[in-house]
C-alpha cells in the first residue's frame, strides 16, 4: 500500500491515535505515554497476557489506514522490521472487528507481541490471513515466528478476492512455551507494497490433550 504520510501526520497531530484505551485491554501504558500524539515508545509497554490479536487499537480513521514503521507500537504489538499498515474495515473487510493489518507498508514488515507464558505449556495460535488486493504479487507469503524461530510459513492467493470479499482463511500453529514470556511474530516475506493481511490472532493455552 502506498503510504499516505499526510494522513498519518494528521492523525498524530490530532491525537486520534489512542493507545491502550480499549475496554478489556491488558496493555499497561504509562500516564505519560497515554497522552502522546504518536506511537508510544517500546519501553512503556509492560509484558502482560496476549491481547488485541484483532488489531483494534489504536483506532484509525474510518475508511482509511495508518502506517507504522519499525520501532512503533500498534496497541500491544510492536513493529519490529519494515513497516505495516493498520487498515479500517471501511477500506477493506476485516476478519474480526473493525481493523486488520497489511504486513507490507512500502516494504515487508513484522509485527510482534511478547506476553506471559507458562514454561512447558502448549499454546495454540489461530489467525486469519488474506492479502492486499490492490496490487501484486498474486500470492502473498509470510511466516509465523515464536521467539524468533520460524514455526509456520503461510501463503494466500488473492485471485478473485476483493476489498469487500477478502476471503480470509483461518490458520493454526502450536508451540510449547520455553520461558515465562514468549514473543509471537508475524512477518511478511512478500516484496513490494501489497502484502499478506492479518487479523483475529488468538492464543489459547492448552491444559489437556484436547487441543494442539
Ligand atoms: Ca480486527
Amino acid at each position: 500500500m502506498v503510504v499516505n504520510r499526510t494522513v498519518l501526520a494528521a492523525i498524530g497531530m490530532a491525537g486520534v491515535l489512542v493507545f491502550g484505551s480499549g475496554t478489556g485491554t491488558a496493555l499497561a501504558v504509562s500516564a505519560d505515554s497515554a497522552g502522546m500524539a504518536g506511537p508510544a515508545p517500546q519501553q512503556s509497554i509492560l509484558v502482560s497476557y496476549f491481547d488485541d490479536g484483532s488489531f483494534e487499537y489504536p483506532t484509525v480513521p474510518a475508511n482509511s489506514y495508518a502506517t507504522f514503521s519499525a520501532g512503533q507500537s500498534i496497541g500491544p504489538w510492536l513493529v519490529t522490521s519494515g513497516g505495516v499498515d493498520l487498515i479500517h474495515s471501511g477500506f477493506w473487510q476485516a476478519a474480526e472487528g473493525n481493523q486488520s493489518v497489511d504486513l507490507n507498508a512500502l516494504q515487508p514488515g513484522t509485527v510482534a507481541q511478547t506476553f506471559t507464558t507458562t514454561p512447558g505449556t502448549t499454546y495454540t495460535v489461530t489467525y486469519a490471513v488474506a492479502g492486499n488486493v490492490d496490487s501484486g504479487p498474486t500470492v502473498k507469503t509470510g511466516q509465523v515466528l515464536v521467539d524468533g524461530q520460524v514455526f509456520q510459513d503461510f501463503a494466500f492467493d488473492i485471485t478473485g478476492k476483493t476489498k469487500t470479499n477478502m476471503g480470509y482463511v483461518k490458520r493454526q500453529v502450536t508451540f510449547v512455551a520455553s520461558g515465562t514470556t514468549t514473543t509471537l511474530a508475524f512477518a511478511s516475506t512478500t516484496q513490494g507494497a501489497a502484502g499478506p493481511v492479518l487479523d483475529d490472532v488468538r492464543v489459547t493455552a492448552c491444559s489437556c490433550s484436547c487441543c494442539g
